[in-house]
């Protein structure tokens, strides 16, 4: 009892300790209900800084202290078994596609093993790897995966075959994903996109492809609650991935992002829960965050924390689907 009541008292310390996910063991995924993963991988992106990388070192030095209890969802997650798997390897770091496929080598063991995979990257080229392991994958249940993607960006590029070198790179995957049929646009949802972008037709090829786009003017015009409806009967019976980029958010509530979109605001911290609650209920397979930039992170490192907390929630609503 007195071991109990010491480590209740220590383990929401984020200081304290070897960090870990959130204090999850460092465990293989075999067994478990939710594999929490890094992918420090920022070769796939070379438009901006070059630090996405030190994602998941800054989100385990910080989540201990978000080992909570969800009140809203009604849920404790970790009396699920809930372990951090480590870091996907990188020997080729510089190397984007070998890093791809590495990464996909990595979640299709995870696939196997059952557990579902919660990751925090990286740049957002990792969601590509990641969905070609879990696209018609056992999770799946051999079915092409849904979409619940919440970003500034399309990251459905086609102008060009490849990105300052990086051919599966973080603006390709959308379209790629989809040639490859491991996810199906037409029950896939695209939502905040916004921002002053290259080209006036840079949305297109995500029409073109039959994602449902909801840019963050349709969003502001339309309301949450009629959104949040559409996602709910777009994804409704689908095995869902959640793919969660920072830079949907306002820069006001997540500083540290790579690609940061400061002309037009951004979700704030409960305009985005709600949208991520439209799949509370479905089968989601997985669920990532990417494109957090440590080193542009207020000294509290908020964004990391906000990291966290977008990564808990994923995390809540698995759980929440899984019996004690
Ligand atoms: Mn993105």
């Amino acid at each position: 009892m007195a071991e109990e009541h010491d480590a209740s008292m220590m383990n929401n310390l984020y200081w304290w300790g070897i960090p870990t996910f959130f204090r999850a063991p460092n465990e293989g995924p075999e067994g478990a209900d939710i594999a929490l993963v890094g992918v420090p991988h920022s070769t796939g992106n070379g438009t901006t800084e070059r630090d996405q990388h030190l994602g998941p070192r800054a989100v385990r030095n910080m989540s201990a202290v978000q080992r909570r209890v969800h009140g809203e969802v009604g849920v404790d997650p970790w009396q699920r078994r809930i372990v951090d798997v480590g870091d996907v390897p990188f020997p080729r770091a510089n190397d984007n596609e070998h890093c791809i496929q590495q990464i996909t080598d990595f979640y299709t063991k995870i696939d196997a093993s059952g557990a579902r995979p919660v990751s925090i990257g990286g740049d957002h080229s990792i969601t590509g790897g990641i969905v070609q392991a879990l696209g018609r994958g056992k999770l799946a249940g051999g079915e092409p995966i849904s979409f619940l993607h919440l970003d500034a960006h399309t990251d459905v590029f086609t102008k060009v075959d490849h990105f300052l070198g990086a051919e599966k790179s973080a603006a390709h995957w959308g379209a790629y994903l989809a040639d490859q049929g491991k996810v199906d646009p037409t029950r896939s949802m695209q939502i905040g996109l916004r921002g002053h972008p290259r080209t006036l037709d840079w949305l297109q090829p995500s029409y073109d492809y039959g994602y449902n786009v909801v840019t963050m003017a349709d969003y502001r015009r339309r309301g949450a609650a009629d959104v949040i409806e559409q996602a709910k009967e777009v994804l409704a019976g689908r095995p869902v991935y959640i793919t969660f980029d920072l830079d949907c958010l306002d820069p006001s509530v997540a500083p540290a992002v790579s690609n940061i979109e400061p002309g037009v605001k951004g979700f704030d911290i409960d305009e985005a829960i709600a949208l991520l609650h439209a799949a509370r209920g479905l089968n989601i397979v997985g669920g990532d965050v990417v494109c957090l930039m440590p080193t542009k992170d207020s000294p509290n490192n908020i964004t990391a924390m906000v990291a966290g907390a977008v990564m808990f929630e994923m995390i809540s609503m698995i759980a929440e689907n899984v019996p004690v």
